[in-house]
């Protein structure tokens, strides 16, 4: 969330400023801006809404210069205008944010007790106050940045232009993330390496509390106390080029349609394909011993750890604790030693997840993360990193990097159940067998895009969907209520086919369409009793079932989509196609903006 880029160089920044801006917009779209200094002047430019009308703004009126910040924003204090949007200015600097500045009502109330105006609502625009006030008592901006930082209470990322400093940018960090980039002759601010991909490969990650000079020969670093401190260049692997929607309509549909392929890359670093075996990489911590898991993460990552959860109570009989990040760190949660905890975020940088793990790790538990960023502030953090290969994702309603975090976690569960002793060679060689049939069985599943697309409209007027599904089947139901609800804005839910008699069963009428997720199988006709209580009371049911499901309970229903027959472990995997293609389908029906959906942005970092 909201994406912040800085570079000082020799040459125009403008144009690589809002380049960069457009490798994050995912991550904020409610306005930008810039701000270059030129001549003794900050030049700034801002634009409420999507990054193009920044860059009209811009072609209108440049902004020459060659020291400037941007930002891409994703609104938390004050609402989605220009007179909101980064940066924020004063007669004396100009400065971006990403976080949020939890004291700045006192801050705001201080300053205008001294009778400063501030012109926006926002949290952030205390700091360049703060900021400012200092260099009006004639501190220089190292001096201002070092009295200013102990006053904030939050989190934040920081790029901070000078009027009087053409040469020179400050960055700062604490609980967002901000990296930077060595050129040759320039150097760079971005909220990660994908931002700075064109312009350098050459970073260093900033730690907490750390805030930095930087000039166009280098980087002057200090950690929270002022003392000046070495991090080391790494070079990233985040690819220069563009991620292109190819011939895709949108990212999110390319996305959905990578998961073969993602999914196998994924698998195919977890499965020894010699001996058919799972092999973690570079695990060097026992897990024989480990006697509860403790799992956290946020909305889809948080599915898949509750999918996961079936997995390792029925193959490694591990008893599985289960929170949402932003309730577990305030519960004051019992955590014995020798636990194992698990943190999954696509990107990594989730601020509530993150929060969680450091919690967690204070408390003396080993901490595994599944991340899709393995250059991320969590796996740079964790004991255990076990990476996603779905590559960058870009839709903000996350597809591909779902199934993979499953693929990662079905060869985790086999691992401990094999490490207990709970499962022969035999029975892991079969397990690896029925992973390895995913990728294929996804492909079939997407062969299904044109039928989900024609039961699209069945669902798109809807105004209540309900989504029903048992056992793993369950959190895909979940899952397909979020999805249908973060892209086409449909009022939907999830609910354990079994509970649905508990209540939502009040919501059904002829209006209110109902997806069963339902594979053949030991729990099948209990569902179809479920299903038949729905349709006794005129609802309209839509089953995803398989051959033998549809061929026993398809008649009366209102659509039925027919998947390929799997094992019950990939189901989970193969079942998440029709649901997510449901949501696009039914999106593209509604002409909502299935990317950047209102509201939304991706890689949540702030509480
Ligand atoms: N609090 C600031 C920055 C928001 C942010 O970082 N979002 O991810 C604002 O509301 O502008």
């Amino acid at each position: 969330m909201c994406g912040i880029i800085g570079i000082v160089s020799t040459t125009p920044v403008a144009d690589r400023l809002v380049d960069g801006l457009r490798r994050m917009e995912y991550r904020g779209y409610d306005s930008a801006g810039v701000c270059t200094v030129h001549e003794g002047e900050l030049v700034r430019r801002r634009a409420e809404g999507k990054l193009a009308n920044l860059v009209a703004a811009l072609a209108a009126d440049p902004a020459p210069g060659t020291v400037g910040i941007a930002h891409t924003r994703w609104a938390t204090h004050g609402a989605p205008t220009a007179r909101n949007a980064h940066p924020h200015a004063t007669e004396h600097l100009a400065l971006v944010h990403n976080g949020i500045i939890e004291n700045y009502k006192e801050l705001r109330a201080e300053l205008n007790g001294e009778g400063r105006v501030l012109e926006s609502e926002t949290d952030t625009e205390v700091v360049a106050h703060l900021l400012s006030r200092e260099v009006e008592r004639g501190a220089s901006p190292e001096t201002a940045i070092q009295t200013v930082l102990p006053r904030l209470r939050g989190a934040f990322a920081l790029a901070v232009a000078f009027r009087s400093r053409p040469d020179m940018l400050i960055g700062a960090r604490l609980g967002s993330p901000l990296v930077l980039g060595h050129g040759d002759g320039e150097m760079f601010l971005g909220s990660d390496a994908l931002a700075l991909a064109p312009l350098t490969q050459r970073i260093s990650y900033l730690e907490e509390g750390d805030w930095v000079v930087l000039t166009r020969d280098g980087a002057d670093i200090r950690d929270a106390g002022g003392a000046p401190v070495e991090r080391e260049i790494v070079t990233s692997g985040a690819t220069a080029a563009a991620v292109e929607k190819g011939n895709y309509r949108h990212y999110m549909q390319k996305e959905i349609f990578e998961q073969p392929t993602v999914v196998a890359q994924t698998l195919g670093s977890y499965i020894r394909q010699a001996d058919a075996t799972v092999a973690l990489p570079q695990l060097d911590v026992d897990l024989s011993t480990v006697k509860r898991i403790t799992m956290v993460a946020c909305g889809t990552s948080f599915y898949a750890a509750m999918i996961a959860k079936y997995w390792f109570e029925t193959f490694a009989r591990v008893p599985v604790d289960l929170d949402v990040a932003s309730e577990f760190r305030y519960r004051d949660p019992v955590l014995e030693r020798g636990g194992l905890s698990l943190f999954i975020s696509q990107s990594g940088e989730t601020a509530d997840t993150l929060a969680a793990l450091r919690h967690c790790k204070a408390a003396g538990q080993t901490i595994g993360v599944i991340v899709n960023v393995p250059t991320s502030t969590m796996a740079r953090e964790a004991d255990i990193l076990l990476p996603t290969h779905a590559g960058p994702e870009i839709g903000v309603a996350s597809t591909k990097a779902f199934t993979c975090q499953l693929a990662v976690l079905a060869a985790l569960a086999t691992h401990l159940a094999v490490r207990r002793g709970l499962m022969s060679r035999a029975e892991e060689q079969d397990v690896v067998a029925h992973l390895l049939e995913a990728p294929a069985s996804l492909n079939a599943a997407l062969k299904l895009d044109g039928a989900i697309e024609a039961i699209a409209p069945l669902v798109a007027p809807a105004r209540d969907v309900l989504y029903l599904g048992r056992g793993p089947d369950y959190p895909l139901a979940l899952e397909g209520a979020l999805k249908l609800k973060e892209i086409s804005y449909i009022h939907a839910e999830g609910y354990a086919s079994g509970e649905m008699k508990h209540g939502p069963i009040a919501l059904i009428d002829d209006r209110v369409p109902v997806i069963v997720l339902a594979p053949s199988g030991p729990l099948f006709e209990k569902t179809v009793s479920n299903m038949e209580e729905v349709r006794a009371r005129g609802g309209k049911v839509i089953l995803i079932s398989d051959e033998e499901g549809v061929r026993q309970a398809g008649d009366g229903a209102l659509a039925t989509v027919c998947m390929p027959r799997v094992h019950p472990l990939i189901a989970p995997l193969v079942y998440a196609v029709p649901v997510q293609l449901l949501a696009y389908h039914v999106a593209v029906a509604k002409g909502t903006d299935v990317d950047q959906p209102r509201n939304l942005a991706k890689s949540v970092t702030v509480e």
